[in-house]
């Protein structure tokens, strides 16, 4: 039997969060993202933004430039998360299986379960109504046989949109559309392919597996299954975090050092709380730094032993810290610090060295106070300085948990 798999995306999402609250903004070139007097990006612009060319993750001045007319209104992540719980329970209603992805977005496989509604649209229906009814946010659906038809018609549909891909027409519906509308296909694989006069998912579907393969390894194995419209993957509820990571983004670009030190300590502090937290060690540390002309990097490293005491952690990333710093010396935009490979106590080795046992119960002592307190209630000397140095502050983008 055909599987009915909906993918299920929130249209502009913060926007709308924002819309429903304060009815005045809607229809309205607004933006989510902070102060556009600040630095930072934009979140999410809606529908009446996009024509101005404003798109998620392009910086607040730009936006700005190009829509000075939009209505700024700073993210208020709390909100949002709140909205992302009840639009989750509200998909759970209508089916066990559920997989959520990010806070907007979730599959569902419905198999099944659409017998009482009469078809898989009168299904889409109820839920998108439910959801406009208790949260005042538009949804767009795809129906298909695979999660990866399901998500590029939810896409091509939006906003409020719905779009049902009848089984066996898979291939009619994904072979006109361009290469980059298939999920895994970024800019660098549409380029290669342009140079290969391969334009359309079609086109990408006929070349023989052995040539893709050639070009893009394993990922062209997969991207070309999904060109065929085959996607064996299952809905499932996702497993716990794989990674933990913490980023800001200074006011100004800076190359001084000690500011740069005090922000990382600062961050492998927050990310060894979390971890601490989760009662899980983490073995590998990775930073992130995005220069002034927006070019990222990411350099990581493997502990010998897993870890979540913040010297470890921080140790190590002042190291990837240095050495990137050895070989490029451009002005820093934002710094990130990213710890992944997490073991939980069942997998952690014995401790028989007292005094890792010893910095791991100070660490948590230290926690109990910040969770009290406040975050300022303690501190490290060396942490004691990004209250008074260089930078004008910086932009904190928050604890991300992450399954990649
Ligand atoms: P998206 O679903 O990608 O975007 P959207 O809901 O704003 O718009 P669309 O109608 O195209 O689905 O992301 C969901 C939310 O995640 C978005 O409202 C804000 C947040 N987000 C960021 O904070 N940064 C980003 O770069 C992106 C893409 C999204
Ligand atoms: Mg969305």
């Amino acid at each position: 039997m055909a599987r009915c798999i909906f993918h299920i995306d929130l249209d502009a999402f913060f926007v709308s969060a924002e819309q429903a609250l304060d009815p005045k903004l809607k229809g309205k070139p607004v933006i989510v993202g902070g102060d556009p007097e600040r630095r930072g990006v934009v979140a999410s612009a809606s529908y009446e933004a996009r024509p101005f060319g404003i798109y998620a993750g392009m910086p607040l001045s730009q936006a700005r430039r190009l829509c000075p007319q939009a209505t700024f209104v700073r993210a208020n992540l709390p909100r949002y998360t709140d909205a992302s719980n009840k639009f989750m329970q509200i998909l759970s209603d209508f089916s066990p299986h559920i997989e959520p992805l990010g806070l907007d977005e979730a599959y569902l496989d419905v198999t099944g379960c659409e017998e009482p509604y009469g078809s898989p649209q009168k299904l889409a229906i109820a839920i998108k109504e439910r959801i406009y009814k208790e949260l005042k946010l538009t949804a767009s659906v795809g129906i298909a046989t695979c999660k990866v038809i399901a998500k590029i018609a939810s896409d091509l549909c939006k906003p409020d949109g719905l779009l049902e891909i009848a089984p066996c027409e898979e291939r009619n519906f994904l072979n006109p559309l361009p290469v980059v509308k298939l999920p895994g296909v970024g800019k660098k694989t549409e380029q290669a392919l342009t140079g290969m006069d391969i334009s359309t998912i079609g086109e990408l579907a006929s070349l023989p597996l052995e040539i893709i393969k050639r070009h893009f390894g394993i990922a062209g194995t997969v991207i070309h299954s999904y060109a065929k419209g085959i996607d064996n993957r299952m809905v499932e509820a996702p497993g716990e975090p794989k990674s933990i990571s913490q980023q800001i983004t200074f006011a100004k670009d800076t190359l001084e050092r000690r500011f740069l030190e005090t922000n990382l300590r600062r961050l492998c502090q927050e990310v060894g709380e979390e971890l601490r937290c989760q009662d899980k060690r983490a073995k590998c540390v990775a930073i992130r730094l995005r220069y002034a002309d927006f070019k990222t990097i990411t350099r990581q490293t493997t502990l010998k032993e897993a870890s979540n005491i913040n010297q470890v952690i921080f140790i190590t990333a002042l190291q990837l810290l240095n050495k990137a710093l050895a070989q490029k010396g451009k002005p820093i935009r934002l710094i990130g610090v990213r710890v992944s490979n997490l073991v939980g106590k069942e997998k952690q080795l014995l401790m028989f060295d007292s005094e890792i046992k010893k910095s791991e119960h100070l660490d948590k002592a230290i926690d109990q106070i910040r969770r009290k307190y406040g975050p300022s209630a303690i501190k490290t000397g060396t942490g004691i300085a990004t209250q008074v140095e260089g930078c004008g502050g910086s932009l904190r983008e928050g604890t991300n948990l992450s399954n990649n």
